[in-house]
């Protein structure tokens, strides 16, 4: 049916440098444990595993810019899944790719322009918008800021040899799930041309209209990509997150989201990122990682 291949390559990226709860470098091997491979095998995916990108422990680093602490170590880690990203695509198989915090989304992007040779799409499930740069971030931390990375804005920071950029194109990109925005990134949203449906557009028009515009605002040449942080949920379902914020996608909520990213047939490649499992309760943020990742793969009720 899909033109996408029945092939899946799982890329772990056990990266915590982007924000400052231990516990999300273990985020892989949750979900992992959760069961992801045989869910994948049981509807029909040939699962390649790649093991997991080296990352360094912060405790063996020193801070050298507060504005976007360890951002050298993370944009060598995105470069090193950017290649394992494109090498998965060359193969024919969709990158899945696990984190570790969402300053990896730079290193899945960055992978999928290069295969493509040019920018591409990106539907982008979080409460937040992570799209500061080092210069508007109140926090320095640089999972507050691969959307704006990706999208090719503050160059002198992020540029990198092992890094494509840009590698997702402004009129390519939809926020689904927002509820918590910094004043620079709204005046951002403002003038571009991204797509966004906040928690409040999701309460008036629903999670189903909701995502098919988003999809259609996506679609396009180079590759569709969906980016799905686990805090987009709301914690009471999904706990195990460093930034949880209230008011968020139910659990049906975010299983209807990911069964019409898999209906568009859209879709590329996938990302699911900060689970952290010292945070969940009994590994449950990883087990819905797993039953939302097997939704927008295909898996259906009956
Ligand atoms: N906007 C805040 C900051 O930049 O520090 C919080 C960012 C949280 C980002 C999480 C992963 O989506
Ligand atoms: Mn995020
Ligand atoms: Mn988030
Ligand atoms: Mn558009």
């Amino acid at each position: 049916s899909s033109e996408h291949a029945k092939a899946v390559s799982i890329i772990g990226a056990p990266l915590d440098l982007g924000q400052t709860r231990r516990g999300v470098d273990m985020g892989p091997s949750a979900i992992r444990y959760a069961g992801l491979e045989e869910r994948l095998a049981e509807i029909g995916y040939a699962v390649t595993e790649r093991g997991n990108v080296a990352a360094p422990e912060p405790e063996a680093l020193t801070v050298r810019d507060a504005r976007a602490r360890y951002l050298p170590e993370i944009l060598d880690a995105c470069a090193a899944l950017a290649a394992l990203v494109e090498g998965a695509v060359r193969e024919g198989a969709r990158p899945l790719v696990l984190g570790g915090d969402h300053a990896i989304a730079l290193g899945t992007l960055a992978g999928l322009a290069a295969a493509a040779g040019q920018p591409g799409g990106v539907i982008w499930i979080d409460a937040h918008g992570d799209l500061n740069t080092p210069e508007t971030s109140p926090s320095g931390n640089v999972h507050g800021m691969p959307l704006a990375a990706a999208l090719g804005r503050a160059p002198e920071w992020f540029r990198h040899d092992g890094l494509a950029l840009p590698a997702v194109t402004p009129s390519r990109v939809a926020l689904v799930g927002i509820r918590s925005l910094d004043p620079a990134e709204r005046a951002y949203l403002r003038d571009a041309d991204i797509r966004v449906f906040t928690m409040s557009d999701i309460d008036r028009i629903g999670i189903e209209r909701a995502v098919r515009e988003a999809l259609d605002h996506v679609a396009g040449p180079g590759f569709v990509h969906a980016s799905l942080d686990l805090d987009s949920l709301d914690p009471e379902v999904a706990p195990g997150v460093g930034t949880p914020v209230r008011g968020g996608l139910t659990y049906r909520e975010a299983h209807l989201a990911c069964e019409l990213i898999a209906e568009s047939e859209l879709l590329g490649s996938l990302e699911v990122v900060e689970a952290n499992p010292i945070l969940d309760r009994e590994n449950t943020t990883a087990l819905t990682a797993v039953e939302l990742v097997a939704s927008a793969l295909g898996k259906t009720i009956l």
